[in-house]
């Protein structure tokens, strides 16, 4: 249905994502994308890196007066710190893709393979999801992540509601919703800092206002929690993906393990609690959709691991280059961005039509029957 790609280095002249199967009609404000860029650029543990870029987006193609044409949506967010001719990298860090991509592609020189390998391109995937967001919004579809965990200090408590809890995470600088656990891992981070270390962490996305039925049972490849966790695993440094109590329920015997089925009138069906995650049997149950997602640490490290030089095959210590300490809290927004691509597909999947009018009723139609 959908489909996007992106293209650009960290020190080239700009990243591009050209979004494809987007329908007809869908409002799409440059702002709003602009919007997420900046939510994406921001974040404790960041390095200098981000307050030399104003990540902005150029719509190229696909939009005209403000709204979808059906055409291929190609997206331009332009690099300041663009630097054609850097020297060559000859000294692999462990955990990053330099070694394996130089062997894989046959190059002496590892920034070859950093250029593409960095996170930067994750700007350009903000950008495509921005204009998927807009589209999901038409459905009262919305997405929000908040960071649960960094370099193994935990989020204490959480705001009940999900407005609360997204205001939490969004005027917090390590996006976590409770101001003393985000005290504690900007120490954390403060100290890895000193220490010429990095930290992981754990941020969880949500999805609210999708309906039921998203995605199939009837197939691997069409299972929606399948492929929220491929799109998620795709981000740079992701570890590991969980839906609901995820690896926990692993732990838990049946009896708690899942959620009991209602029924109200006006209501229709409903679950008493959502500890699937909002996917059960590969496709949304209209429950909020709650998927987890684990960063390693960044592989830049100040304090070098030990390497061997590519071309002399001496023992040496790792590249040191500018980067970050922490980008836990950029990674959230990055994968608010692919649950939004996703989401998008499988609504498309799901309603498809050339315009949004049609999709909308398409939908209509489909709301009320499971009302009913
Ligand atoms: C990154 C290294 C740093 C980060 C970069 C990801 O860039 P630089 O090498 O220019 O200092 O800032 O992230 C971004 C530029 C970005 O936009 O997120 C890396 O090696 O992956």
């Amino acid at each position: 249905m959908l489909r996007f790609y992106t293209a650009g280095e960290s020190h080239g002249k700009g990243l591009v994502a050209i979004l494809e199967g987007m329908p007809a009609g869908v409002p799409v404000r440059e702002e709003e994308i602009d919007a997420q860029l900046r939510r994406r650029q921001l974040g404790y543990g960041r390095g200098k890196r981000m307050a030399i870029e104003e990540d902005r987006v150029e719509i190229l193609s696909g939009v005209i007066r403000g709204e979808t044409t059906g055409a291929p949506i190609a997206l331009w967010v332009a690099n300041r710190d663009w630097r054609p001719d850097e020297p060559d990298i000859t000294r692999p860090r462990p955990g990053h893709a330099d070694l394996t991509g130089a062997l894989k592609y046959n190059f002496r020189d590892v920034r070859r393979v950093l250029e593409r390998a960095s996170a930067r391109e994750t700007a350009a995937r903000v950008a495509a999801g921005a204009v998927c967001r807009q589209f999901l919004e038409e459905f009262g579809i919305s997405i929000l992540s908040h960071v649960t965990e960094i370099g193994g200090v935990c989020v204490a408590r959480r705001p009940e509601g999900w407005d609360e809890l997204r205001a939490a995470a969004e005027s917090s600088e390590v996006r976590c919703a409770d101001p003393e656990s985000a005290r504690q891992m900007m120490a954390a981070i403060d100290a890895a800092r000193e220490r010429g270390d990095t930290l992981g962490g754990v941020v969880e996305v949500v999805a609210l206002g999708v309906p039921p039925g998203l995605g199939s049972y009837v197939h691997w490849d069409r299972k929606l929690d399948a492929r929220l966790a491929m799109a998620l695993m795709s981000i740079n440094a992701i570890k590991g993906v969980e839906f609901g109590l995820g690896f926990a329920a692993a732990r838990t015997p049946g009896t708690q393990a899942h959620d009991e089925i209602f029924w109200e009138e006006g209501v229709g069906f409903f679950r008493g609690t959502n500890r699937a995650g909002g996917i059960e049997g590969g496709m949304s149950t209209g429950e909020p959709i709650i998927v987890r997602i684990a960063m390693k640490p960044l592989s830049t490290l100040r304090r070098p691991l030990r390497s061997v030089d590519l071309v002399t095959k001496e023992p040496v210590e790792a590249v040191v280059v500018r980067s970050d300490v922490c980008a836990v809290p950029a990674a959230g927004v990055v994968a608010e961005a692919m649950v939004a691509i996703v989401l998008t597909d499988a609504m498309l999947e799901k309603f498809g039509g050339d315009h949004l009018h049609e999709i909308k009723r398409s939908y209509e139609t489909y709301r009320q029957r499971i009302k009913e």
